[in-house]
């Protein structure tokens, strides 16, 4: 007997920028890490970079600039009748800079994961490095969550943990998170693709059971142990 085809998990990633944590979704796929196949590239945003590494890598880029929209309703019902041409059973956040209305969430609720630049829920919105430093904290990183329509407010997922040393620039910290981010968000994505994790009663569920509210959090040490003294590849 021939085996059923396997259904590849459908992803469709969402930026605004650089996409270096594209690259790191890209990379995992390459190496079956993902657990799906990111089938399209949408970016507000026409001359991000992120839209040269998909194409390069041979998935659809589109642009979808949202100055072409008179309101923001607009735009999100152009970019749901995008999304949903790619039928993705996944939608992946990567540095998108536009805030989603709640039409766009309602739509896509529970199947929609975002990475913040903090410690979740510190530090939301926007400059969060800048504010981390000003504050004096001991301790920064980044937070895979579900989006809601609440702004990085969804139930957190994964966190890592960066340690922030003596005369840590803006750029450094930075630097240093983002290496975290390349490590955490290519293992949620494949948790959700695989089913383990999954977004019910407005609580993100690990095999079954609901996660902390910081979601799993992996410790600086244990992240540096993880990047060891391999530089960041996807951080360029
Ligand atoms: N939308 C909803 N409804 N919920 C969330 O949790 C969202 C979201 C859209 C984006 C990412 C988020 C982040 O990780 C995100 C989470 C943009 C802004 C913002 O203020 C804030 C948070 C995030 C993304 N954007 C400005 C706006 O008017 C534009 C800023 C700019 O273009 O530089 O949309 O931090
Ligand atoms: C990432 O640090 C991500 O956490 C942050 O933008 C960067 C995107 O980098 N997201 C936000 O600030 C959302 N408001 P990338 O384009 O290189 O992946």
């Amino acid at each position: 007997m021939t085996p059923e085809p396997v259904e590849q998990r459908r992803v469709v990633v969402l930026i605004s920028g650089s996409g270096s944590n594209l690259a790191a979704l890209i990379e995992a796929q390459s190496h079956d890490r993902l657990g799906g196949e990111i089938v399209a590239v949408i970016s507000n945003e026409p001359a991000a970079f992120g839209l040269k590494r998909a194409h390069e890598a041979g998935i659809e880029a589109v642009a979808l600039p949202h100055r072409e929209y008179e309101s923001r309703e607009a735009y999100d019902g152009a970019l749901i009748k995008v999304i949903e041409r790619h039928e993705p059973d996944l939608i992946v956040l990567a540095g998108f800079m536009r805030i989603l209305t709640p039409r766009f969430v309602q739509r896509f609720m529970g199947r929609m994961l975002n990475i913040h630049p903090s410690l979740l829920p510190a530090y939301q919105g926007l400059h969060t490095h800048a504010r981390a430093l000003a504050d004096g904290v001991d301790v920064h990183g980044c937070s895979v969550h579900f989006v809601t329509e609440e702004l990085d407010g969804g139930p957190v997922v994964l966190q890592a943990e960066c340690r922030v040393e003596q005369g840590d620039s803006e750029e450094r910290l930075k630097e240093k998170v983002h290496a975290r981010e390349h490590l955490i968000y290519p293992i949620a994505v494949q948790w959700f693709l695989e089913g383990r994790l999954k977004y019910a009663a407005e609580r993100a569920t690990m095999d079954g059971h609901p996660l902390p509210a910081h979601g799993m959090r992996l410790s600086h040490d244990d992240a540096e142990a993880e990047l060891g003294d391999e530089s960041d590849e996807a951080d360029q």
